[in-house]
Order: structure tokens, then C-alpha cells, then sequence
């Protein structure tokens, strides 16, 4: 198998191009808000707006090999990916759960975006570093930390992404299992707009509407929320995509869990999935995450966690709007979405 170092020292071709997003839309996004805007590029023909590392980094997004006894969980941001990632590692891990007390769920999940979002700092002080130095010895950092640490990772490995299905290998659902989380289209905006003001990146800073206004121009980070949930639910029905929403795990995270459990061949009675389920609660999740991920860049991670919290920050005219573009964009596309 060829290293990942090995085939972004000579780029495989893409079906698709990144380019530079021109400086007047920039600026435009600067003025919205989002003081970290300062250089994005995006795919075309799709759009999909990214940070400049995934030009750089886009082949070995895209031609990155997944193996048969990987589990990948794929999400638009915002929608449930930490909760769907720590349930999936807790039923595959019932008897160790007490590691998740010592080892941050960035340990024992793969996030391969990371090396474009924030990419690893490669300095001695830093454990991510240290440990991508000591795993691929011949890597270098340009050409992905994550990515090459998860392609050393002697499996099995659970890895995850908000990468859409069209920016991966085209072979992903031939090759292993994935589990694509949905979550309605306002809860993950107003998510996605705390998430983006609570860091200490300072990625936006403004008001919801604004944000808001971003989202549903597909102009933020990852692209259009339509886009991505069209393409997993055109996929739904392959034998190796299981769907879930983040409300039905809201209101039955038993029956949930006993169907992620099926999918994923694993033969787990009622007391595991109750024990994995408390140890990935929300309360749970929360408390950890302060006890374990102490140098985590966004304040709040685990803000509210509730179905409907878009009523406290899309109200009146912004509200209908929002309900316009919904009833344009989910025009065609069954998804059974539940609001509250
Ligand atoms: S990210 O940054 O894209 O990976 O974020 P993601 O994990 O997809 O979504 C974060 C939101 O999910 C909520 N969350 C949970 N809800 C219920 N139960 C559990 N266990 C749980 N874990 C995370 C988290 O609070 C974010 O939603 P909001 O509405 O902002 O609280």
C-alpha cells in the first residue's frame, strides 16, 4: 500500500478543482463577521468552502484508503458527530470504556479534518506531534498529521469527518461501514454559530442573523447544508450506510443504539446498550470533556444539546426566512426532519 507521504509527494488526480475564493467575497465574509475568513478556497463545480491547507491537502483527503474494518462517521457539522463517534467507540469498546477517563476521544477517533482545519503544530511541546513523530518517522506534517497517523493506525480504526461523500473516495461505502448523522437544518445552524463565536480562534464574530444569512448562502465553512445531506440520503439503502438523527437519538437513544448496534454486527444485550448510552449522555460527555480535553479551543463544546434551541435565535422574519429556504432547498428530498 502507498504511504500517504508517498502520494502527495505526487498528487493523484481529483475529479474536481479547489480554487481560490476571490478577494471580494472575502471581504464580504469579513464584513459579515467571520475575522478568520481571511483566505478560504472552495470545490468546483460544488462548492464546498475550506481553509487553505485543503488545497494542499485535497488528493490525500480524496484518494485516502479506507479498509473494511474501518467505521467512518460522517456528518455536516454541528449535526451529532461527537455523541454518533462516542456511542459507535463505546459499542465497539464495552468492556474499556474507562479509558475514555485518560485518552480524549481526538485519541481514539481519527479526525481526519483536522489537518486542514487546525493543522498539528510541529513542536516538541506538542503530544499530537510527538506521537506523529514517533508512529511515521519518514512523514511530513505539510502532508497531513491525522491522515498519516490514522493510515499507520494498524486498525481497527473509527474515523471521522464532515468531508461530503463526493470529496472522498468513490469506493467509501464499497469498503467499509458509515454512519452519517442528520440533524434539522436550524439547530445545526444556530450550533454551528455558537460554535464559530466560542472559540478562541475567533472565527465569528457577529450577530445569529448574520450568521445565519452565511448558512443559507452555503458560504461557511464545509458548504451548503443541502448538498451534503442530499448526497448521503441519494446513498441511503446501501447495505453499508446507516442514517441516524440526532432527534430520534434525542428521544430513543435505546432504539437507536439497537439499530446503530445491528448495523455495525455487533451483539450487545440491553445492559451494554444502557451503559453505553449513560457513558455517552450529553451530562456525561460534558463532564469528561472538561476533565479530559483541558487544552479543547472551543468554550462551550457541549452547550445545550436540546432539539429546538433554533427558537430562541431565529425569530420573526429571520424564522421565515429561514423556512423559505428550507421549503426551497428540501424540495425533492424526503428527509424526515423534526424541528422540535
Ligand atoms: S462538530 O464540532 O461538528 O464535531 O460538532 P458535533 O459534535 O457534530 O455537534 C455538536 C452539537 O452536538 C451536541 N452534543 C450532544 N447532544 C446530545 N447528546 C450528546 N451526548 C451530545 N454531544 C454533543 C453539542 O452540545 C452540540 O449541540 P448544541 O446545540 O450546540 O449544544
Amino acid at each position: 500500500m502507498a504511504s500517504i507521504t508517498e502520494r502527495t509527494a505526487a498528487p493523484l488526480p481529483l475529479p474536481f478543482e479547489v480554487e481560490d475564493v476571490p478577494e471580494d467575497e472575502i471581504k464580504r465574509y469579513l464584513d459579515l463577521g467571520f475575522e478568520e475568513y481571511t483566505q478560504l478556497v472552495r470545490t468546483k463545480p460544488i462548492p464546498s468552502y475550506f481553509r487553505p491547507a485543503y488545497a494542499r491537502l485535497a488528493s490525500a483527503f480524496y484518494h485516502f484508503e479506507f479498509r473494511p474494518d474501518d467505521i467512518v462517521v460522517l456528518t455536516y457539522p454541528k449535526s451529532g458527530t461527537s455523541w454518533t463517534s462516542e456511542l459507535v467507540w463505546a459499542l465497539k469498546n464495552p468492556g474499556a470504556l474507562h479509558l475514555a477517563e485518560e485518552v480524549p476521544s481526538s485519541d481514539r477517533v481519527f479526525f481526519i479534518d483536522m489537518d486542514m482545519l487546525r493543522p498539528t503544530r510541529a513542536a516538541e511541546d506538542n503530544p499530537v506531534y510527538r506521537r506523529f513523530v514517533a508512529a511515521c518517522p519518514e512523514g511530513r506534517v505539510e502532508d497531513g498529521v491525522q491522515l498519516q497517523l490514522a493510515a499507520a493506525h494498524k486498525g481497527p480504526r473509527i474515523i471521522k469527518t464532515h468531508l461530503r461523500f463526493d470529496l472522498l473516495r468513490q469506493d467509501l461505502l464499497d469498503t467499509c461501514k458509515v454512519v452519517y448523522t442528520i440533524r434539522n437544518p436550524k439547530d445545526t445552524c444556530v450550533s454551528y454559530f455558537h460554535h464559530s463565536s466560542n472559540n478562541k480562534w475567533h472565527a465569528f464574530k457577529g450577530e445569529f442573523a448574520h450568521f445565519a444569512e452565511a448558512f443559507m448562502g452555503n458560504g461557511i465553512l464545509y458548504g451548503s447544508y443541502w448538498e451534503h445531506v442530499r448526497q448521503a440520503w441519494q446513498r441511503k439503502g446501501h447495505r453499508n450506510l446507516h442514517v441516524m438523527f440526532y432527534e430520534n437519538m434525542k428521544a430513543d437513544i435505546h432504539g437507536e443504539l439497537r439499530n446503530l448496534a445491528n448495523f455495525l454486527q455487533l451483539d450487545r444485550d440491553d445492559d451494554q446498550l444502557k451503559t453505553v448510552a449513560d457513558h455517552a449522555s450529553f451530562d456525561s460527555m460534558r463532564s469528561r470533556h472538561e476533565r479530559v480535553n483541558v487544552n479543547h479551543g472551543i468554550r462551550n463544546f457541549f452547550r445545550k444539546g436540546q432539539v429546538g434551541d433554533w427558537k430562541n435565535a431565529a425569530t420573526g422574519d429571520l424564522n421565515e426566512r429561514m423556512d423559505a429556504w428550507i421549503r426551497e432547498n428540501s424540495h425533492g428530498i424526503d428527509i424526515p426532519f423534526r424541528y422540535d
